[in-house]
């Protein structure tokens, strides 16, 4: 009986380091979220890697990172604001629905402990050493910094996917690098038409 228990005693006592370990990396770390309304997108790319700033066109599909990690998003338009990049101050319409850009750059997938984590850059990423800078975890422990400890290089001298980058003592590999996007809600085209009735029709009360 005592030699059918062991297995039963091991695999406990694995349960728990697994969680302490998960814990550790997650302590200090109240839960935080988006504003209402701000989405954090990736774009999805059937072939190659990620490409650049081009604008993406039409008919793109991005995916939610933040808050409902998963969602498509089917990009139905786009306005530049002129510099003929996806640059911050763009319009991007996500399903008929306009967003302002807040921000545009790259997000590091990594495992972790075996599982996946995602991450920005809080600096202008220069694609290479990254040892020193903070990163800003966005799933699964949003707006969490994470200070880049080490970094070991593949062996191709910039920031890529395959090497390896060391989180509060913790080995992370990079996996995949994407382009991403913060996405605001800008009120729609109905709700101004909504609006502007209201304020008219209070004026017509109170004239
Ligand atoms: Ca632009
Ligand atoms: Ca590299």
């Amino acid at each position: 009986m005592k030699q059918r228990k062991r297995p039963v005693f091991f695999a406990l006592a694995a349960g728990l380091l697994a969680i302490l370990l998960a814990l550790a990396v997650g302590a200090n770390q109240p839960e935080a979220r988006a504003p209402v309304g701000e989405l954090y997108l990736e774009l999805l790319v059937t072939k190659g890697g990620p490409p650049g700033y081009d604008i993406p066109p039409d008919c793109s599909v991005w995916r939610e990172i933040h808050p409902n990690p998963g969602t498509l998003r089917h990009q139905s338009g786009f306005d530049d604001n002129s510099d003929g990049l996806l640059s911050p101050c763009d319009i991007i319409y996500l399903d008929q629905l306009p967003y302002h850009v807040k921000w545009v750059g790259p997000t590091y997938w990594v495992t972790r402990l075996q599982e996946p984590v995602a991450l920005e850059p809080e600096v202008e990423p220069t694609g290479e050493n990254p040892t020193c800078e903070t990163w800003h975890e966005i799933y699964p422990f949003f707006c969490t910094p994470r200070h880049i400890d080490a970094w070991e290089d593949n062996q191709d001298g910039v920031l890529s996917v395959c090497d390896i980058v060391w989180m509060n003592e913790v080995p992370c590999h990079i996996d995949r690098i994407e382009l991403n996007i913060t996405a605001e809600p800008l009120p729609s085209g109905t709700e101004q038409e909504s609006w502007g009735t209201i304020k008219s029709l209070f004026r017509r009360v109170y004239r």
